[in-house]
């Protein structure tokens, strides 16, 4: 097979979409070509921590948005690989909430025993990809900062798995030019210790609002502000807490918000989301969205609609991450193997504007993760990649969103069970706010430490 595979990203849809492959391989199919091109010098994505902020080593934009103290955000049930669970992975029961570094090691777990490394050069940012429409074939010119040289290859497809969590969105808001403490994006937080002792804003109301706040809480920041522009997040925080309306404008240490209150702070945590950014795609190969659920253009939620050979994974806002990451690698591959094949363009825009009317439809967290989860179905029934209990794990998110609710400080002590397995969650040795050392190392011991080494 002389087909060639270009994949943007060696994070989790990357590494999916090469373990799809291997998978077929490994069956006995004949599997194209694949070249992995990765800005970074390992893999992981985002689940590869750094500590730069900024630019790299290279001068590439740093692509990290993870942070020190980082523990999953929702139960590790609700995004196990179907084929290669916790259990063949750990060898035995863990917590259901584990903290980065152990995601990070699952991860790699699987493309380890896979084999599939080799695919991938490292070091190497794409800068610009074309189509023609005479050869039929996409030019990808990338940078190999290991060998610091740029080249030009030709492929038959282009899967681009550059995630779309690290060019942060950065409103203004006046007075930001005065402000005496700092001001950063969530992309630029690293270690909560900084903020120890500070008064803290946090401008936004999602996943990292809510957990670079806690982060800070749980780090010793005297207090927390945070505010929102549409809807505060409603949990039942620790006294030192506060929810307010849209931050207005703030002097050198003072910020005003929408409902006439003000309050001293000391830095500002810009918690306000990220861009869809791909300065490397023409305007032709260019998905343009907010981050939503269904973003039209992709065929499936994955083959690019003007050019069905142009593939995007991981594009749409996450309550499912890795399985769905596979769920649409799988079918990918099967698309690019000549299993499964594409209709034309006015039957895929049909279906895609089905779906989308669907999405604008959705009101509440419940419907929306059941939505995702329809969408998974519907893309692993059409593969081999193993089924799994979706309403099972619809199920387990409801119960997380509940737990919230219920102790925002706490939730990380509870426990699943394994929709895969079967195996129930054992809880943490430490309860998580006290957990301040985050290390595998630390995580797989099975009693704490006597001191907690940050
Ligand atoms: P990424 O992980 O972002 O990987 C993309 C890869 O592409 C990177 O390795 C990058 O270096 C590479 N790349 C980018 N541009 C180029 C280029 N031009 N050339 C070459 N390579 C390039 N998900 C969860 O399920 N649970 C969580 O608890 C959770 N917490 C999160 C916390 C934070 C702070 C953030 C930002 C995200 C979190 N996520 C979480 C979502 C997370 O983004 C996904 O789990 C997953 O990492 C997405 O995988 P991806 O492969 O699409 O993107
Ligand atoms: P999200 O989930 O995209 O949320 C962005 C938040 O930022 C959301 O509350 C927005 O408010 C808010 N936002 C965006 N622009 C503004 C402006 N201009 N002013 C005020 N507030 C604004 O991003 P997150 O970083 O929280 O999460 C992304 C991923 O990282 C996620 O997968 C996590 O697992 C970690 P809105 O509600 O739209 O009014």
């Amino acid at each position: 097979m002389n087909t060639r595979v270009a994949i943007i990203g060696a994070g989790p849809c990357g590494l999916a979409q090469l373990r799809a492959f291997q998978s077929a391989a490994a069956k006995g199919a004949a599997i194209p070509e694949l070249v992995c091109f990765e800005k970074q010098s390992d893999w992981g994505g985002m689940w590869n921590y750094t500590w730069r902020t900024g630019v790299d080593e290279h001068g590439e934009p740093v692509h990290g948005s993870m942070y020190r103290y980082l523990w999953s955000n929702g139960p590790k049930e609700c995004l196990e690989f179907a084929d290669y669970t916790f259990d063949e992975h750990f060898g035995r029961p863990i917590g259901s909430y584990p903290p980065r570094e152990v995601l990070w090691d699952y991860i790699k777990g699987r493309v380890e025993k896979a084999g599939v490394r080799d695919y991938i050069r490292f070091n190497t940012a794409v800068r610009q990809v074309s189509y023609d429409e005479t050869s039929g074939l996409f030019s990808v010119t990338v940078q190999d900062h290991s060998n610091n040289r740029v080249y030009t290859e030709t492929f038959d497809y282009v899967v681009n798995a550059c995630g779309h969590f690290s060019t942060p969105n950065t409103p203004y808001f006046e007075g930001f030019e005065r402000f005496g403490g700092r001001v950063l994006h969530a992309h630029d937080f690293r270690d909560a210790l900084e903020f120890k002792d500070k008064d803290i804003l946090v401008v936004g109301s999602s996943y990292s609002a809510e957990d670079i706040g806690s982060q800070c809480y749980k780090y010793g920041a005297r207090s927390i502000t945070s505010c929102y522009r549409s809807a505060p997040m409603g949990y039942q925080w620790p006294q030192n807490w506060e929810e307010k309306p849209l931050l207005q404008r703030v002097d050198s240490d003072t910020a005003w918000f929408a409902d006439g209150s003000h309050k001293r702070i000391d830095a500002i945590i810009l918690c306000t989301g990220y861009q869809h950014h791909f300065p490397f795609l023409p305007d032709s190969l260019r998905l343009i969205t907010e981050n939503r659920l269904w973003p039209l253009k992709l065929y499936k939620g994955i083959f690019w609609e003007d050019n069905p050979k142009f593939l995007y994974l991981g594009m749409q806002d996450q309550w499912y991450s890795f399985n769905m990451f596979d769920a649409q690698a799988w079918y990918a591959r099967d698309v690019i193997l000549g299993r499964i094949s594409l209709p034309g363009k006015a039957e895929m825009q049909a279906e895609n504007q089905a779906w989308r009317e669907r999405e604008e439809k959705l009101q509440t967290a419940q419907e929306m993760f059941e939505f995702q989860g329809s969408y998974i179905q519907h893309l692993i029934d059409a593969t081999d990649y193993p089924s799994f209990d979706i309403q099972a794990v619809n199920e387990t998110f409801l119960a997380w969103k509940h737990d919230k609710y219920e102790d925002i400080m706490g939730y990380r002590n509870k426990c699943y069970r394994s929709l895969m397995t079967g195996t129930l969650a054992t809880p943490h040795h430490t309860p998580w706010l006290d957990a301040l050392d985050d290390s595998l190392e630390a995580y797989l011991q099975e009693t704490p430490r006597l001191k907690s080494a940050v």
